[in-house]
């Protein structure tokens, strides 16, 4: 049996049919012969959190079993909110090998400098470890949002500044997400394409499942959350009735798909085509700009989905370059397919009714 197994092992290395991430990195950075392999280093640390966080993800059904939070478990271990684990394995992840300046996290209110025990590096990490964390206890996919820039002035040395975050989308070297689903998947850009990688556990390699993705130009699908409707301005209100009006020539009524999951709604959506919506609302005065985040939300996705020849825009600006004001700023979101989120935006500015 053991013979079987390497000879099949071997025999797909031969043929080159596995490709994994590490392997697409290395390939990447090849393409860039001043490349230092700090970026690729910074990468290889993401994928490393992904793969903890994976585990702990697919292990939290067993919690009650292993601990309540806040108590210790089996292992003698603190069981901790999933959030705040994921916030702290990326951290640990990521502070210590040499490739970044500063870090910001949703997790976090201010900056997360880099311990001075630690070297500093060129780049800057903005992310949301756990989105759509209070799906977890109902088994629903979330994910890992994730964004790199590089620092505002390269000749710097020092600890990276709340300047060096609050950079606009457009400069990204670097955009992904990681999906905790029936599989995990690594999904990211560099600037060349859209790339899916799934995580095959019985080796802890994310491999190359997704090359490339395209995402289509129009869908079926418009992923929000309709209870929203009457906080909703009117022109996203003449959206939402038109997307729903029986009319087979323009392919309505469209299939509301809504998880509730940002990462889960938009990689869905990047896969099959549709538009996921969260525009402004009138629901929580201290959220005039609607709920999703810029730095750590909006702009990284909007940044794989225009490399996946989509659209993302906040109705009346396009996302990526927005110049952004503060670490957890919030902003509209409609992000999609191109086509459906050309008619949407002509819904939000009034062209159509
Ligand atoms: P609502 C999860 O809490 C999240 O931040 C995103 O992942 C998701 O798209 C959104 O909020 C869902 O918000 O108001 O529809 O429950």
């Amino acid at each position: 049996m053991l013979d079987l197994l390497i000879e099949e092992t071997l025999e797909t290395q031969v043929t080159g049919k596995i490709l994994t991430i590490q392997r697409h990195i290395m390939e990447m950075e090849r393409q860039y012969p001043q490349a230092s392999g700090d970026f690729s280093g910074l990468l290889y640390d993401i994928c490393m959190a992904a793969k903890q966080i994976s585990y702990h993800v697919n292990k939290a059904g067993l919690m009650n079993l292993l601990g309540k939070e806040g108590t210790e478990n089996v292992h003698g271990e603190q069981v901790k909110k999933l959030d705040i684990f994921a916030h702290e394995t990326f951290v640990k992840a990521l502070d210590h090998g040499g490739h970044l300046c500063v870090m910001g996290s949703e997790e976090e209110r201010d900056i997360i400098p880099i311990p001075e025990e630690y070297p500093i590096g060129k780049y800057v990490c903005l992310f949301d470890p756990l989105d759509g964390s209070s799906n977890i206890d109902v088994n629903v996919s979330i994910g890992t949002i994730f964004s790199i820039h590089k620092r505002v002035d390269p000749s710097e040395t020092g600890a990276g500044t709340l300047e060096d975050c609050l950079q606009p989308g457009w400069k990204q070297v670097c955009a992904g997400y990681v999906i905790y689903g029936s599989s995990t998947m690594i999904v990211y850009t560099a600037g060349n394409g859209v790339h899916g990688f799934t995580l095959d556990p019985s080796y802890g390699e994310f491999i190359l499942s997704h090359e490339n993705i395209q995402i289509p130009k129009r869908g079926s699908i418009y992923s929000v959350n309709e209870s929203n409707f009457d906080y909703w301005d009117e022109g996203f209100k003449n959206y939402i009735r038109w997307v729903k009006k029986i009319d087979e020539k323009t392919n309505r009524p469209r299939n509301c798909r809504y998880i509730g999951s940002m990462v889960a709604d938009i990689h869905r959506n990047l896969l099959y085509g549709g538009v996921f919506c969260y525009p402004a609302d009138l629901k929580d005065p201290s959220k005039p700009s609607g709920k999703l985040r810029l730095l750590y939300e909006a702009a990284p996705m909007a940044f794989i989905v225009e490399q996946a020849g989509g659209k993302a825009t906040t109705g009346t600006q396009r996302i990526l370059d927005i110049e952004p004001d503060g670490l957890h700023q919030r902003v509209p979101v409609i992000i999609g397919s191109e086509e459906d989120v050309t008619v949407v935006e002509e819904f939000m500015q009034g062209l159509r009714v």
